[in-house]
C-alpha cells in the first residue's frame, strides 16, 4: 500500500452531511438501491439488446499468472483431491460401471475474484447499511450480508463508460482520478447517455493490465485509479438512482481520497449510506473493445453472486447481452 496519507479528517466528519437512504425501503432492507431495478428496468435492459452478442465479466479464478486481490488478501488456492492417478493406484472409489472423476477444493477470499460486496461489508461509526449495528458482523454477518443480493439477482440496463479509452490510454495511471462530470463527458464522446437507474460500468483498464505487468510493480505503493469523492458526485449517484456500480478495479474508487487522505470514502458514501451495490474486479476489456467497434455502449446486464449465507461478499460471473 502507499504510505498512510495521514487523513486530515475522519470518515464520519467527511460524510456528516452526505445523503442517506436508510429506511427508504423499510427497516429490514438488505439490498438497498437494487430496489430500483423493478420489472420496468428489466424490460429497459432487454430493449437494449440488439445483436445477441454475449460477454462474461468475471476474471479467471486460479489464473496461472495469479489473481489480482486487495493487498493483505491471498489469491485463490485450488487443490486437486481426486484425479486419474487415484483410480490408476486403486485409491479412487469404486462405482458400478467403473465411473471415474476428478475433484477440486478452492480456498479463496469471497472478495478474491470478481465479486459483489454485501451492503454491510464496510462501515464506520458502528453502523452498517440501513443503520444495522456493526456487532451483527461478529462471526458471520446476520444483517446486510450478500445472501439477499444473491437471492434477488441483478438485472437491468447496463451502460459502459470507457474512461481509459476516453483519455486515450490502455490503462489509467496509478492514483488517476475522475469525477461524475468526467463520466458524463466520456458518455457524450461515446455517443451514449447515462440514464436514471442504469447499472453503471466503468472501465479503467486496471485489472486487464494486471496480467501484463510484473506483480511487484502492480502492487507497489498500491494506489488504484478510480472515481474520487465529492459531495456533488455522491448527490449525482443518488439523484440518478444508480443501483449498482461495476468497475475493473479492486475497490471501485481511487484508494485514498486525494483531498483528505481518507481510504475508500465512496464505499461508505455510496454503499453504506445510499445502499448502492458495488461489483469489483470485473473483466471489461473484451466488452469495451466490442463497444468501441460497434458503438453500442448499452446492453442487458445480468448477475447472480453465489448464495453465501452470512457472506461479506460473493464471487460472480456477470453476463452482458448486447
Ligand atoms: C475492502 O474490503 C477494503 O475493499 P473491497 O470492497 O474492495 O473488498
Amino acid at each position: 500500500m502507499a504510505d498512510d496519507p495521514k487523513p486530515t479528517i475522519s470518515m464520519a466528519e467527511l460524510l456528516k452531511d452526505s445523503p442517506m437512504n436508510w429506511g427508504k425501503w423499510g427497516d429490514d432492507d438488505e439490498v438497498g438501491a437494487l430496489n430500483y431495478l423493478d420489472p420496468a428496468q428489466v424490460l429497459r435492459g432487454v430493449a437494449a439488446v440488439k445483436s445477441g452478442k454475449t460477454f462474461t465479466l468475471q476474471i479467471p479464478v486460479n489464473h496461472p499468472g495469479g489473481d489480482p486481490v486487495w493487498p493483505g488478501r491471498k489469491e485463490a488456492q485450488k487443490f486437486n483431491v481426486m484425479d486419474r492417478g487415484h483410480f490408476a493406484c486403486n485409491k479412487g472409489p469404486h462405482f458400478p460401471g467403473a465411473l471415474e472423476y476428478s475433484d477440486d477444493v478452492v480456498l479463496m477470499y469471497l472478495q478474491g475474484s470478481t465479486q459483489y460486496d454485501a451492503l454491510g461489508h464496510v462501515w464506520y461509526g458502528d453502523q452498517l447499511w440501513n443503520g444495522y449495528d456493526a456487532a451483527t458482523t461478529a462471526g458471520s454477518m446476520t444483517k446486510a450480508d450478500v445472501f439477499p443480493i444473491a437471492q434477488r439477482g441483478v438485472v437491468g440496463r447496463g451502460v459502459l463508460i470507457d474512461m481509459a479509452r476516453h483519455r486515450g490510454k490502455d490503462v489509467l495511471d496509478k492514483g488517476e482520478t475522475f469525477t461524475h462530470e468526467d463520466l458524463l463527458a466520456a458518455a457524450e464522446a461515446q455517443g451514449t447517455r447515462i440514464e436514471k437507474r442504469d447499472i453503471l460500468i466503468i472501465r479503467t483498464g486496471w485489472i486487464g493490465s494486471f496480467y501484463r505487468r510484473e506483480k511487484e510493480e502492480f502492487y507497489k505503493d498500491f494506489l488504484e485509479p478510480g472515481l474520487t469523492y465529492s459531495p456533488e458526485l455522491v448527490n449525482w449517484f443518488n439523484d440518478m438512482e444508480i443501483p449498482n456500480l461495476v468497475t475493473d478495479t479492486i475497490a471501485n474508487e481511487v484508494t485514498f481520497d486525494p483531498v483528505h487522505g481518507v481510504a475508500l470514502p465512496l464505499h461508505c458514501a455510496l454503499m453504506r449510506n445510499l445502499g448502492i451495490t458495488l461489483t469489483e474486479i470485473a473483466e471489461l476489456d473484451p466488452l469495451a473493445d466490442d463497444c468501441a467497434a460497434d458503438r453500442q455502449y448499452t446492453f442487458l446486464y445480468t448477475a447472480a453472486p453465489l448464495k453465501v449465507v452470512g457472506g461479506s461478499g460473493a464471487p460472480v460471473n456477470p453476463v452482458v447481452i448486447k
